[in-house]
């Protein structure tokens, strides 16, 4: 078929980069036909399993992988059908990058210590290229445990490429160290200068102004030595075979590691894990299997709408407002080429219109004729769900890879009778709940099969369902199709008066550009202009308002929508006050250019009080973070009230990257139980936003001392960043979160329980005699609203500051006024009753407490030291100084690890394979089995879990 060749020739471009098309068509068929394809990651995973299985001292291994094939390739007997499975349950992404920005292994992970990473990606480089083994380690095989590591244990890396070195002290000897663990792994700073493929290289000498050593210095490690740890620091180290465990860490180590899990060796934190408790290591030298490769192949989408059109559902404007939403979904939201089915249930379930596949607009209109528009009756949410099923099947012999999209405003006693059922058929059921009466345990059928969730109040201007039906997303990883939410907001408009605004359509989107406006009391449309950026007026005669529904006006921009700013004025002709929405939606641009997307989301679906919440928004292009928005995030409870934030990429508070595209904050202000729903409004300029590179990359060696001859590796590529951030320009973005759920907040009135958060950007500097510390305030509440004093103290024994803070000398603070959180805040001090000598290393750590005398936890600590670097490297007229740097840290953060307890011991996760080109994206789906042996008294039968 046309499309498997023109997908294979794009798939097989890494492969045979520069070769004439036809060499690459012709050795395609076999490939495909000896699945040579799979072969160096198959090769990767099944090394990876051994080395993962013998550094976990005998417990985890990699027992199968799943790959799934795109939908657009040929079909064959072998491959099997996917299930739950998708791309944005991907644990492992393997993909061009956008815009060519390296091809360094990363884990995205944003969250605190013990937390589990989004995914990691790979290039199809890194996996096909052998150069890149001398500096990862051989075929990928040990980057891959040192990425797992991050993604499955949430630790962090032990070497630092933005504070390479730090000073130690040892019996009253001052040295510059690198910053790696352990501490033993010997090696020399040396500076080199490469031309091509040849390299001199000098010893480093200490920098004059931070007394470290010079810009360009590496530390070099001998290839050969004993040391057999860390894997999170230099994997690629021949005899690294284990995690820094407690006798082995470096805690005085200037990196991530140290800051986020408060100075635990990694092996700890990974022996704290869920895996790790849940299971016992075996007698073996390698795993008790191999690991095994299935295929898998996507099928066209198919989705049912199972709506309740039970008697709750007339009140509140439900019915009409359900009406509006999916309408949205079934014009706009579903892509092409889908199968869509509708039910509709009550106390019982009927059909409204069979599965069919979405061709044209035709199609798409006739959908939206089976809406409902009327209600009555119970609610028996099984019913519809299995009616949902029938639906599918209509087109299909199983449930597996479909898709249900489940809402109810009403409860149900028997929905229980279908849970445990429903689990196993396949089918990935989405759930919207609306209003505060929705049965508490829908949220069941999602976390079951893997399928989002949402909930909608009936508060008309907070466009809640609409948001719904506009996040169900198939999860397909296939951007250029996927519709893209620019704009969502409404308003109470009084009599007469407007509803203005602005959407920012960029380059990147354009195609299959909707403006809809909706309204909730008259029959007739308000009076809408809006202005494309080019001065094109559209009046309310230019939007189509369908006879089916009388509150939506809706136009489509043929082509590709104009870049630039449309403005819009609406003006409510109605007789009384009425709720005025705009919503836009669009599709990418190109295939070629990928838009920017947001991914919104809570840290956690179901939280206890009093533990904070985090909400976390990643703002991305084609991999690349987009950093210097602005994100604004709503989060609604189930009676209506709403509370916004500001979310920030600073490095502070919850956030605990600076510029990684992943914009944070902390969420306390619980209204009390029940549900609550996230969407955030992304909002780029021109002038401050701009692409950033993906951080956390694995380490790049710089070279081995082999035989006492120093052997560098060809130095990291450098992409200039001018070429990364030419061609981002002003955007909007809307993004829904889905729902969370919140229990124990006690009924009454609440009394604070949150402290300032944890500073983790402490920073010390000598100027003359005194010191200066600087830091990002925390708040009164974690990182929201403003904290009441600081404590600051000082030590020479690191600690003691870190375990007995309070034992520690003070200092005097009384002049030092917090200021609101996220502001940079700076204190100077003479620091008293120390005697500085050479080798003396003084610490600092603060803490923060607010009005209700409730305290941080205590800071990262920082130290400065007085240290004469050794004479013969130091340039003549250096003079003694007193330098700092500073030693994050970070307290055990509370009740965040992840609550994924493993089933019977075994757990599953997925790798997902992406090729994207110029033409058409290819998608390829994995997924791994991690087998985690069983304690001994278990039984051993390994069963899956998606
Ligand atoms: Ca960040
Ligand atoms: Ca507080």
């Amino acid at each position: 078929s046309f499309y498997a060749v023109t997908y294979l020739v794009l798939l097989y471009v890494p492969l045979f980069p520069g070769k004439a098309k036809l060499l690459i068509a012709s050795t395609i068929q076999f490939l495909i036909n000896k699945s040579f394809l799979f072969f160096p990651y198959q090769a990767m995973v099944k090394e990876a399993s051994t080395y993962l299985f013998n550094a976990t001292k005998q417990r985890f291994f990699f027992k199968a992988v799943k790959i799934l094939i795109p939908l657009h390739w040929l079909p064959k007997p072998e491959y099997l059908s996917v299930k739950t499975e998708s791309y944005d349950k991907a644990d492992v992404i393997v993909a061009n990058p956008y815009l060519k920005h390296g091809d360094d292994p990363y884990t995205l992970q944003y969250g605190g210590c013990g937390e589990k990473g989004r995914y990691i990606h790979f290039t199809p480089n890194f996996l096909l290229n052998d150069t890149f083994h001398n500096i990862y380690g051989s075929r990928g095989t040990k980057v891959f445990v040192h990425e797992w590591a991050h993604l499955r244990w949430g630790v962090f890396d032990e070497y630092n490429n933005d504070a390479p070195f730090y000073v130690s002290v040892n019996s009253g000897n001052a040295n510059v160290e690198a910053t790696r663990c352990s501490a033993d792994v010997t090696g020399k700073y040396i500076v080199p200068s490469c031309m091509g493929n040849s390299c001199m290289t000098r010893e480093c000498k200490y920098d004059q102004q931070t007394k470290l050593y010079e810009a360009g210095c590496k530390f070099v490690p001998e290839k050969t030595q004993n040391v057999p740890a860390s894997i999170m620091y230099m994997q690629s180290l021949p005899s690294v075979v284990e995690f820094c465990d407690q006798s082995t860490h470096n805690e005085k180590a200037t990196n991530m590691q140290n800051k986020m899990c408060n100075y635990k060796s990694t092996w700890e934190v990974i022996m704290n894990s869920p895996d790790f408790t849940n299971t016992s290591s075996i007698n073996s030298t390698s795993p008790p299997f191999e690991t095994t490769f299935s295929l898998l192949q996507t099928k066209d989408r198919a989705v049912c709408l199972v709506l309740d059109v039970s008697g709750s559902m007339d009140g509140y404007n439900r019915i009409n407002r359900l009406y509006q939403a999916a309408e949205i979904f079934l014009l706009q939201i579903i892509e092409m080429g889908s199968w869509v089915g509708i039910v509709t249930f009550q106390s019982t379930a009927q059909i409204t219109c069979n599965l069919r596949q979405i061709v044209s607009e035709n199609v798409r209109q006739d959908l939206i004729k089976c809406l409902p528009t009327s209600a009555g009756g119970g609610t028996k949410i099984c019913e519809g769900v299995y009616k949902g099923f029938e639906v599918i099947k209509q087109k299909y012999s199983n449930l597996d890879g479909s898709e249900i999209v489940l809402l109810t405003d009403g409860e149900d006693r028997t929905m229980s009778n279908c849970l445990t059922d429903v689990k196993n058929k396949g089918s990935i059921i989405h759930t919207i709940t609306l209003g505060p009466s929705a049965a508490p345990e829908l949220e069941q059928f999602s976390d079951m099969t893997g399928g989002l969730k949402f909930h909608a109040t009936d508060k008309v201007d907070s466009n809640g369902l609409i948001d719904a039906f506009s996040g169900i997303s198939s999860g397909s990883g296939n951007i250029s199709e996927q519709p893209i939410q620019l704009e969502s907001t409404a308003q109470s408009v009084a009599v007469k008066q407007w509803m203005n605004g602005t959407v920012t359509v960029d380059s990147t989107v354009g195609k299959d550009t909707f403006f809809v406006v909706t309204w909730d009391r008259s029959t007739s449309p308000p009076d809408i202009l809006l202005k494309d950026p080019k001065g094109k007026e559209y009046r309310t005669s230019n939007f189509t308002v369908s006879n089916l529904n009388l509150q939506t006006a809706r136009l489509n921009i043929a082509g590709t929508a104009e870049v630039g700013n449309w403005l819009y004025w609406i003006q409510n002709n109605h007789t009384e006050s009425q709720v005025i929405s705009m919503i836009v939606t669009s599709r990418a641009a190109s295939l070629a250019v990928p838009p920017v997307t947001v991914k919104a989301h809570m840290n956690k679906d179901t939280n206890n009080f009093p533990n904070p919440m985090v909400i976390y928004a990643e703002v991305s292009q084609g991999f690349l973070p987009v950093l210097g928005a602005t994100v604004m995030a709503t989060i609604e409870q189930e009676t209506g009230s709403a509370v916004e934030l500001k979310l920030l990429d600073d490095g502070s508070g919850a956030d605990i990257t600076k510029n990684d595209g992943i914009y944070s904050k902390y969420f306390t202000s619980f209204k009390g139980n029940g549900r609550y729903n996230l969407k955030v409004h992304i909002q780029g300029r021109n002038q401050t936003v701009r692409l950033g590179r993906r951080q956390s990359r694995a380490l790049y060696v710089p070279g081995y001392i082999e035989n006492g001859e120093i052997k560098m590796n060809a130095p990291r590529p450098e992409v200039s960043d001018d070429e990364i951030q030419a061609k981002l320009g002003s955007f909007n973005r809307v993004a829904t979160g889905g729902s969370f759920v919140v229990k124990n907040v006690p009924s009454g009135g609440i009394t604070d329980v949150f402290p300032p958060c944890k500073i983790t950007d402490l920073e010390a500097q000598f100027e003359e005699d005194k010191i200066h510390l600087s830091w990002t305030a925390p708040g009164n509440d974690l990182d929201v609203g403003q904290a009441d004093r600081y404590i600051i103290k000082v030590s020479e024994s690191f600690l003691d500051l870190r375990n007995t803070f309070e034992n520690a000398t003070s200092v005097n603070t009384s002049s030092l006024v917090p200021k609101p959180a996220g502001t940079k805040e700076s204190f100077q001090f003479k620091p008293e009753n120390v005697t500085i000598e050479n080798g003396t290393i003084i610490y600092f750590a603060v803490r923060a407490i607010d009005n209700a005398s409730l305290t941080s936890e205590v800071s990262n600590i920082v130290q400065a030291a007085l240290f004469v670097p050794p004479k013969e490297s130091l340039p003549d007229t250096l003079p003694t100084e007193v330098i700092t740097n500073s030693v994050p840290t970070q307290g055990s953060l509370p009740d965040t690890l992840p609550t994924d307890v493993i089933n019977d011991g075994v757990n599953v996760s997925i790798i997902v394979l992406i090729v994207t080109g110029s033409v058409i994206a290819v998608l390829i789906a994995v997924s791994i089995t991690v087998c985690i042996l069983h304690k001994k008294n278990r039984k051993v039968g390994p069963e899956l879990r998606m």
